[in-house]
């Protein structure tokens, strides 16, 4: 558990106060993470993926804090776009934080692109039942924005299912302990209830958690920085939506120990609630 909390702190504050200091926490996880082989078919050069591409990915944001400079030095965490002007985001990301102090920073997977907007948050809402029954349980949040974004949104995911392949992206450490400018994407495959359950005793609530890694070989996971960002899935027509919300680990891609997320089919009715609340249409 201790393992676990000083990591989160560490991330929390990390990307945004001192990106030196946390990718030196980071550079022995990192480095060590694997040599790069395309093992299982996962290319490993996120951890072990490749630039995104402008538009690949149009709901994903970053989150950071509001003032002056450049995004670039003020992300501290992933978001995606759920409607127009709702961010969703992990509760780990703005449980200490007041909606005021918060940005989002939408358009474009080069945070430092001209291209990037910079929206103000009007209110949060953390999942109640964060943190319950299990630490990092219910990992969600939501933001309601000043203004609407001109993005694509993400459709949030209903059902829980296995999957397959899953898919991530975002800002965070990528495999040479960098925070990348240019948002990464990868594919990682899923983690059953049962094998993620035993890679962390005792961690891991199933109703509201979904894992993915390759528990074999490593190599491909989320880091440092891409908390709150989304894991996505694909329907049957290959539309991508929105699986899970990159919530924790104890380390970054190694073999045994996946990236946990919190499974967003399973507070459903909950984000719904929130929606009408906030007078949203979806
Ligand atoms: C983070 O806090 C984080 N390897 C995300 C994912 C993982 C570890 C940390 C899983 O951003």
């Amino acid at each position: 558990m201790d393992k676990k909390r000083k990591h989160l702190l560490r991330l929390g504050t990390g990307v945004a106060a001192g990106v030196g200091a946390a990718a030196l926490a980071w550079a022995g996880t990192a480095a060590n993470a694997q040599e790069p082989s395309t093992d299982g078919g996962f290319e490993i050069q996120v951890i072990g993926g490749q630039e995104a591409e402008e538009g690949q990915y149009p709901w994903l944001v970053a989150l950071g804090y509001a003032g002056e400079g450049d995004p670039v030095q003020r992300w501290f965490c992933g978001g995606s776009v759920i409607a127009e002007n709702v961010v969703m985001t992990a509760a780990h990301c703005v449980e200490d934080k007041d909606p005021e102090d918060l940005a989002v920073f939408s358009g474009s997977v080069d945070l430092g692109s001209d291209a990037i907007v910079e929206t103000a948050v009007e209110e949060a809402h953390i999942a109640h039942d964060y943190n319950e029954p299990v630490e990092l349980a219910n990992d969600w949040a939501l933001l309601l924005l000043d203004e609407s974004v001109d993005v694509e949104p993400i459709e949030v995911g209903t059902e829980p299912t296995e999957f397959d392949t899953l898919e991530i992206a975002g800002w965070g450490l990528d495999e040479t302990a960098q925070y990348p400018t240019v948002a990464r994407w990868a594919e990682v495959p899923f983690v059953d209830d049962e094998a993620c359950a035993e890679a962390y005793p005792g961690w891991i609530d199933e109703a509201t958690m979904l894992c993915a890694g390759d528990l074999e070989n490593g190599g491909v996971d989320a880091c440092s920085g891409d908390s709150g960002g989304p894991i996505m899935a694909r329907d049957e027509d290959g539309e991508q939506f929105l699986a899970g919300i990159v919530s924790w680990g104890t380390v970054c891609a190694e073999a045994g120990s996946p990236g946990v997320y919190a499974e967003v089919a399973d507070f459903n009715s909950a984000i719904d609630d929130v929606l009408d609340d906030w007078d949203v249409d979806v």
